[in-house]
């Protein structure tokens, strides 16, 4: 395995800070090296930009493989839209020479070529083949006593073809790893359905994106969880936001959203100040209580 370059995305610094402290704060925790993908662009955004103009899409992605391939690193997401363009056009770029001479013909005018010689993780699938749940449950110093939804999200699974980690219908490999920090992934309705922003859904159709995230939450309130987990700051930003809006119009569901590496974070000792649960929107005083309890601290300051 090459060593990692972290890949944070538009959305984990601009809007969720602390999930980018928290990936950060695992990642030495568990001995893993990495540096930052300097000089990287948006992916860019796979449900905008591939569906509007394939070389176009191919062209920005490529030119943040190569600065990778410069480094000899592997890429490291931490946000399934990431994943999905990056590592599909990885795979296109690679596999086909035409589109990769056309690509290449581009990137020639910045001094840059596309070799193919890097691979494109995500965090959940890294950590699932590289440590494993029953190694990663070795670094656990709190386990959480919580009951969590865990959300997939469409862009991990598939296309199952490419990704290769266990079908779409009943996947496991993200509840093992949650189950790892001591948490229990309960089932529920729909579990990989989509939260309702991507494929530009909640650019185009804010409303209708908040339909299906409304439909979703109503299955995991039945599941009656502390939290939802999520690995991708889309969803994580749909469940988060979209609670706020739903609110307004008297649907009140009151569940935090939790980054895996946030939720990581927290087993591994770190406080909820530490990996950033204050700078989401939902911010529920009885998750924070009971995470509290679990660390054997007082750890809500930031509600008062
Ligand atoms: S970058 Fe720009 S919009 Fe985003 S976060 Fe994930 S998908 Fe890639
Ligand atoms: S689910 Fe359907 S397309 Fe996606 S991955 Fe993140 S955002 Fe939520
Ligand atoms: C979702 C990304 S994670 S996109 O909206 O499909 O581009």
């Amino acid at each position: 395995m090459k060593d990692i370059s972290l890949f944070l995305g538009c959305l984990i610094p601009n809007r969720y800070p602390g999930i980018e402290k928290a990936t950060k704060l695992i990642l030495e925790r568990l001995g893993i090296k990495w540096s930052e993908l300097k000089e990287a662009s948006c992916c860019p955004a796979p449900g905008i930009f591939r569906s509007f103009d394939k070389i176009t899409w191919l062209t920005i992605a490529s030119r943040n493989l190569v600065i990778a391939e410069e480094k000899n690193t592997d890429i490291l997401t931490i946000c399934n839209g990431c994943f999905s363009s990056l590592m599909d056009a990885n795979c296109i770029l690679k596999n086909d020479s035409h589109i990769r001479n056309d690509v290449n013909a581009h990137l020639k005018k910045i001094n840059k070529e596309f070799i193919g010689t890097i691979e494109v993780r995500h965090i959940i699938e890294f950590l699932y083949k590289e440590i494993g749940p029953h190694d990663l449950s070795k670094f656990i110093e709190k386990p959480l006593e919580i009951n969590v939804a865990v959300h997939y999200g469409c862009h991990l699974l598939k296309p199952t073809k490419e990704r290769k980690l266990g079908g779409f219908e009943c996947p496991v490999f993200f509840d093992e790893l949650v189950e790892a920090t001591g948490a229990k992934s309960v089932q529920y309705e729909s579990k990989t359905s989509c939260c309702g922003a991507g494929g530009g859904v909640r650019s185009a159709m804010l409303e209708t994106s908040y339909k299906m995230t409304e439909y979703k939450l109503e299955r995991i309130k039945k599941a009656g969880v502390d939290c939802i987990v999520d690995a991708c700051p889309f969803c994580h930003l749909q469940y988060d936001s979209g609670q706020v809006e739903l609110a307004r119009s008297g649907a009140v569901y009151d569940i935090p959203v939790v980054h895996y590496t946030q939720l990581l974070g927290l087993a591994l000792g770190y406080s909820p100040e530490d990996v950033g649960l204050h700078l989401n929107k939902i911010k529920s005083k009885p998750f924070l209580e009971k995470i509290a309890r679990t660390q054997k601290t007082s750890h809500v300051a930031y509600l008062k």
